[in-house]
């Protein structure tokens, strides 16, 4: 009963103490509000200024194409997995670039004749990207082999709109005269001896190169060795990684180069021989039992191929290439830089699916992923 009169007392006074507690709540609410229009007011002030940034950022980049691409931050806009609906059905009508490692030429000269074009390639189901390749199919440019003390007799026909040269990293040869500009429409011939076996990167070396390479000017040149012959295998596939930096999602219209992004090393897309996922939806095969060799270069422009086959251990592998050596044993992953190769061989004995990918993960998201088909299986995998 004590408490009974407290609480009794309280009621006595409600008017007063009801119309106390009206004020401040009115006060509280009062402040709240002032302080909702004031952060209102900030976000508009804001998003006013960002307004005027971004249009001074457009007037400089008009006047300015030098501050615009290195001194104004601005946002890259991703377009990666960005495909159109029907993207299964293209990437099924889409014919894979041929991996398998086309014969050396017989003889003691081995003679190459690549021109260069200006051509719009599709480099994911849907999504055209203009590019300027060698050897007028995209990139990559085709695969050259050659023999190890065969002479390579290049010549670069430039059908392009610009200036352009290739490198090969196969070559021991001084690079301001066989590796010079070559003018739209004129052709440069230039010699070397093939005399260090591996597989190499050959491409555009014309400034910037970041941007040729990246507009696909890349391909693969094997060398097999003679002096010291490799195990024979019963399949050789050339896989070139590279990626692509995209100024659109390339659907409508094609896409071309974004320089921003190059630099900032953020692809919309990373793909061996050109197309994301094209032997995720046409495999390279293999019999239960035969030893497959992979000769892989990473073109870049920048980014590093971690390559691995998913469900298998490479029996041989010679990391940067280097054939002439002696092999590494039963390991998983071998780095292979931007401007580099590797050669894995695997020997694999139960049927089934075994993705071949670059192990650094975002790239397989980007489209760095194949499927080696072992025996006659059905089914795909999704990684
Ligand atoms: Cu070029």
């Amino acid at each position: 009963m004590a408490s009974h009169p407290a609480s009794h007392s309280h009621y006595h006074h409600p008017v007063e103490t009801d119309s106390g507690a009206f004020f401040k709540i009115a006060a509280i609410l009062l402040g709240f509000l002032v302080g909702i229009v004031g952060f209102v007011a900030v976000m508009l002030w804001a998003d006013a200024r960002g307004a005027r940034d971004d249009a001074q950022a457009a007037s400089q980049a008009v006047g300015t194409p030098a501050a615009h691409e290195h001194n104004v931050a601005q946002p890259l806009n991703s377009f990666a997995g960005v495909t159109p609906a029907n993207a299964q059905a293209l990437a099924e009508a889409h014919k894979p670039y041929d991996a398998t490692l086309p014969a050396a030429p017989a003889g003691s000269l081995a003679k190459v004749h690549l021109t260069l074009k200006d051509m719009t390639v599709q480099i994911a189901p849907g999504v055209k990207y203009s590019t300027w390749s060698f050897g007028g199919h995209g990139a990559p440019g085709p695969v050259i082999h050659v023999r190890q003390g065969q002479t390579v007799q290049m010549t670069l026909t430039n059908g392009g709109a610009i200036p352009h040269s290739i490198d090969f990293h196969a070559a021991r040869i001084a690079p301001d005269k066989a590796f010079r500009d070559v003018a739209p429409g004129k052709s440069f011939t230039f010699s070397f001896k093939a005399n260090d076996p591996g597989v190499y990167m050959y491409h555009c070396g014309t400034k910037p190169v970041l941007a040729h390479i990246a507009n696909g000017m890349y391909g693969a040149i094997v060398v097999t060795p003679t002096a010291k012959p490799l195990p024979k295998v019963d399949k050789d596939y050339v896989l070139v990684a590279s990626e692509w930096y995209l100024n659109g999602d390339g659907i409508k219209q094609p896409a071309s180069l974004d320089m921003n992004k190059a630099h900032a090393m953020e692809p919309d897309w990373t793909t061996f021989n050109g197309y994301a996922n094209q032997y995720v939806t046409h495999p390279l095969t293999a019999k239960p039992g035969q030893t497959v060799r992979f000769w892989v270069v990473a073109a870049g422009p920048t980014l590093d191929t971690n390559f691995h086959v998913v469900g298998t251990i490479f029996d041989r592998a010679w990391p940067n290439a280097n054939v002439s050596g002696t092999p590494q044993h039963d390991v998983q992953t071998v780095l292979v830089p931007a401007g580099g190769g590797g050669v894995f061989d695997v020997k694999i004995d139960e049927p089934g699916l075994y993705p071949f990918v670059s192990h650094a993960f975002a790239h397989v998201d980007l489209g760095q992923v194949g499927l080696l088909k072992v025996g006659d299986v059905k089914g795909t995998m999704s990684h």
